[in-house]
């Protein structure tokens, strides 16, 4: 289990915030997920035996926000 810190971009509202958490909460592997909106922050628990920071990545891409991993 890994746990990973993401800046995340787009979010201006807290059905922004509820969009995200709902999209990487349901890929397979995910354990938690914790989307701040005033951060603009997410921490992910993970299997990386199941998924990578590449496919969170793309998954918030692909619902129109920015992601990407941070220290
Ligand atoms: Mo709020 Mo976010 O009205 O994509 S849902 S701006």
């Amino acid at each position: 289990m890994k746990k990973e810190k993401y800046n995340v971009t787009g979010m201006t509202c807290a059905a922004c915030q509820a969009n995200v958490t709902r999209c990487v909460q349901k890929l397979e592997g995910v354990e938690d997920v914790n989307v701040s909106l005033l951060a603009n922050q997410m921490t992910v628990d993970y299997d990386e035996t199941k998924l990578d920071s590449v496919a969170i990545v793309h998954a918030v891409e692909g619902i129109g926000y920015g992601a990407s991993p941070a220290d």
